[in-house]
């Protein structure tokens, strides 16, 4: 299989390895990335042999930066509406209901859509550098990509408050100690220990596993991802998303106005 923007390798007969490659852009995710990780994705879902998907980002600084804003600046409302629909329906919620177990091997910036792409998989490791965090407010919009929601789940409403209003980072214990991260490891053992657990997972049942992956997602109610996405496109319409957006790019502090 041959991507512009991923790169997808075997480790064994049944642990496909997925890396991120955009390292110039901090491996944002764009439309196409999008769409490549699912097509990726799709195909490990159905091929027999694949037992567990680990996702990375390519280099040793980003997992990935967030959805590509460059990108999005430019979207209109419409636009916004209908990338939220499709990076649901391709890869964040395709991600949390694979039966297939997918390991998020966070090796640096995990900021959000790459934190919410991290939340959505089953398991995340981190490296002792990674930093994790969901900046949208500082950019005008807020999460869209169900950080909103799966934040809170992970971690609690209380601290996924508290980091989403901040947009602060966090680093990789700080992630740890809130229930965020399984582990924290070295960044040169970060693949090992992610084909550790996939081990672990090997020796149980597929289908079981499939089965446990659907209960566990059945306790959350979908109301709250109707809301997120209802709000973050009335954001993406304000002017202060056009200031966050392009103070980013432009490589200053936003001006934004008042509340609502
Ligand atoms: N998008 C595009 N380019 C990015 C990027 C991103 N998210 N993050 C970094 N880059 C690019 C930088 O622009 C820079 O490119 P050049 O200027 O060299 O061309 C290059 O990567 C290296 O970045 P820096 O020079 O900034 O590197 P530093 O080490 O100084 O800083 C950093 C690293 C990660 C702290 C910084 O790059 C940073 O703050 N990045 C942005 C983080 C962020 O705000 N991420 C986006 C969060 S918002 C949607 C739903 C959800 C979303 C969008 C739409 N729909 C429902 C439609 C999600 C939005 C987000 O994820």
């Amino acid at each position: 299989m041959i991507y512009d923007n991923i790169l997808v390798k075997d480790l064994s007969d049944e642990i496909r390895y997925i890396t991120i490659n955009r390292p110039k852009q901090l491996n944002a995710l764009n439309k196409q990335t999008i769409e490549e990780l699912h097509d990726a994705l799709d195909k490990a879902e159905k091929d027999e042999k694949i037992r567990v998907v680990i996702i990375t980002g390519s280099g040793q600084k980003a997992f990935v930066a967030g959805a590509d804003i460059k990108e999005f600046m430019h979207f209109t409302p419409e636009e916004g509406q209908a990338l939220s629909e499709t990076g649901h329906r391709l890869l964040f919620d395709f991600v949390e209901q694979m039966q297939t177990p997918v390991i998020a091997a966070i090796n640096g910036y995990a900021l959000g859509g790459g934190l919410e792409l991290a939340l959505s998989s089953h398991i995340r490791l981190a490296s002792e550098n990674a930093r994790m965090g969901l900046p949208e407010v500082s950019l005008g919009v807020i999460p869209g990509y169900g950080g909103t929601q799966r934040l809170a789940q992970h971690i609690g409403k209380g601290r996924a408050l508290e980091m989403i209003i901040t947009a602060r980072q966090i680093d990789a214990q700080t992630a740890y100690d809130y229930g965020l991260v399984s582990e924290v490891v070295p960044q040169e053992k970060l693949l090992d220990r992610a084909v550790e657990y996939a081990q672990m997972i090997l020796r149980n049942s597929p289908q079981a596993i499939g089965l446990a992956i659907a209960a566990v997602n059945a306790a959350y109610s979908r109301e709250g991802f109707r809301t997120e996405n209802e709000l973050f496109g009335r954001a993406f319409a304000t002017e202060d998303f056009k200031e966050g957006t392009t103070a980013f790019v432009e490589r200053r502090k936003p001006d934004f106005g008042k509340k609502g």
